[in-house]
């Protein structure tokens, strides 16, 4: 569905919008295009802060007194996600698309193929009620959503910070007021599709990436509300984060060979944000965000591919692996490699998992392809990392953590294949189904098959393995001098295990 006017007026009749905003919107048909502007832009000109200032206020004013008024802070943050009974309005609230882990993080429990344009629609409509409700405090300045580019300033902008709660509606407690903007991956941009084939092909597509590095890791590292999938969007930082994310979408798209899905089921996908079915569009409907509504980014030159380096402050050696005893012993899984519990803090660290010659051979074997199995040949491995916790400076978020691969000292130099993520926004759930209590953030194992993980490290031959398989967890948050040591993160072991018993 496009955006007509007749669309417009039959929407702002209903919800009540004044003219000028239907005009502002309408502007699209007639070619005139609305700029969201960089937030440092926007934070030049008092009339624009003040006017979003007004807005943000008069929604939550709106939410005081009655808690789910479709015009109010709260019903926007709900439809997000929301950690309350949603009473009534269980089918719109809660419909936030992102990407879920379970336990292993190479299958996703729940691929979102509608990540972006779950969220495109969703900010739209959010914008027009923040403009209204600006309208109705009195403003009068005409402004469009601002955007972080967190790539470039990793401060939390000062109008989110500054002031007291009482002068500053965008005021809101987080864990952090800075992240690290060298450590946000932007190796996404060299991906071509938007989706992958599959969900264990997540890694080849630009989506899913990009939603766990940058989107997610900005989540984790602002911490407090942002840090929880179902709370985040009650913090007005929320907002210009989310419409960064929405930027790169249309950054990604406007690159040269890149694709979004053109397959009827996706293009047909209808998301509907408000009661009456008037705030409702089709995900095809928006993939050209300038063309369908109207508006444009300040930046939307291409962005080059990077991967931030590694660095880690402590490489820790794996210890013998314990001869199997009792019944393990009888066990088809064996433990080739294995290291000790270990806290995750304020630096990267790595982890390097000695091999035995014969277990080197075993793991080059699985990445060669076709080659029918010699008997007794192992036919899986998998890297486990067991009882992951949040430790007890983590409970509040504002750390994240890459789980790569790496072959440090292999021909073709240091490769790595990130495997995974640890952050609250992010953390792999446990089955769901066992109803822990909301936001609640339970143990984890986390089971990885290494097959894919070493093709795709290009290991050529098990010389390669020779200093072991290094596990890195790449820290992206900043170490702030001067503080005490910080757990984070507690992993009970890290351990390889491969199996001889035919794969089902
Ligand atoms: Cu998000």
């Amino acid at each position: 569905m496009t955006l007509t006017r007749r669309t417009l007026l039959s929407y702002a009749a209903l919800i009540g919008l004044p003219q000028v905003v239907v005009g502002t919107a309408a502007r699209a048909q007639t070619g005139a295009v609305r700029t969201r502007q960089n937030i440092k832009s926007f934070s030049q000109d008092p009339q624009k802060v003040a006017t979003l200032r007004a807005g943000v206020g008069k929604m939550k004013a709106r939410s005081q007194a009655n808690r789910d008024d479709p015009l109010g802070w709260y019903y926007w943050s709900a439809v997000h996600g929301t950690m309350d009974d949603p009473g009534n309005l269980g089918n719109l609230y809660n419909q936030c698309e992102h990407t879920r882990f379970k336990t292993n993080p190479l299958r996703p429990s729940t691929v979102a193929e509608h990540f972006f344009s779950w969220h495109r629609p969703f900010l739209f409509f959010f914008e027009a009620t923040l403009k209204r409700a600006a309208q109705e405090a009195g403003a009068t300045t005409a402004f469009e959503l601002p955007y972080w580019n967190w790539y470039e300033d990793e401060d939390v902008p000062q109008i989110f910070t500054e002031g007291t709660d009482a002068s500053n509606p965008l005021r809101h407690p987080r864990a952090n007021d800075s992240i690290n903007s060298g450590a946000l991956s932007r190796s996404p941009f060299e991906q071509k599709a938007l989706l992958p084939v599959s969900p264990a092909d997540w890694r080849k597509c630009f989506s899913i990436p990009l939603e766990l590095d940058p989107h997610g890791a900005v989540h984790n590292l602002v911490g407090g509300d942002m840090g929880n999938i179902r709370a985040s969007a009650k913090d007005p930082v929320f907002w210009v984060h989310h419409a960064n994310i929405d930027r790169l979408w249309t950054v990604w798209t406007k690159m040269a060979g890149h694709t979004n899905p053109n397959d009827t089921g996706w293009k047909q996908k209808t998301f509907t944000y408000d009661q009456a079915g008037d705030m409702r569009k089709t995900a095809g409907a928006v993939v050209d965000s300038q063309g369908s509504l109207g508006y444009r980014y300040e930046e939307e030159a291409p962005l080059p591919a990077f991967q931030p380096a590694i660095v880690a402050a402590a490489t820790i050696q794996s210890e013998p692996p314990m001869p199997p005893t009792g019944r393990a012993a009888n066990s088809t899984m064996a433990t080739v490699a294995a290291a000790r519990p270990m806290t995750l803090g304020s630096s990267s660290v790595a982890v390097d998992l000695n091999l035995p010659q014969s277990a080197r051979s075993q793991l080059h074997s699985l990445t060669a392809a076709g080659a029918p199995a010699a008997p007794g040949a192992i036919t899986a491995a998998w890297l486990v990392i067991a009882d992951v916790e949040v430790g007890a400076d983590g409970k509040n978020g504002g750390f994240s953590f890459n789980i790569l691969a790496t072959l440090p000292d292999g021909p073709q130099g240091s490769r790595q294949v990130k495997v995974g993520q640890l952050g609250t926004f992010t953390w792999p759930t446990d089955d769901g189904s066992h109803g822990g209590h909301a936001g609640h953030l339970a143990p984890v194992t986390l089971t990885i098959p290494l097959k894919d993980v070493l093709s795709e490290l290009g290991l050529s031959s098990p010389e390669e393995l020779a200093n072991g398989l290094r596990v890195v967890f790449q820290a992206q948050h900043k170490e702030k001098p001067g503080e005490p040591p910080k757990q984070f993160v507690k992993v009970g072991s890290i351990s390889i295990k491969t199996t001889t018993a035919p794969l089902q």
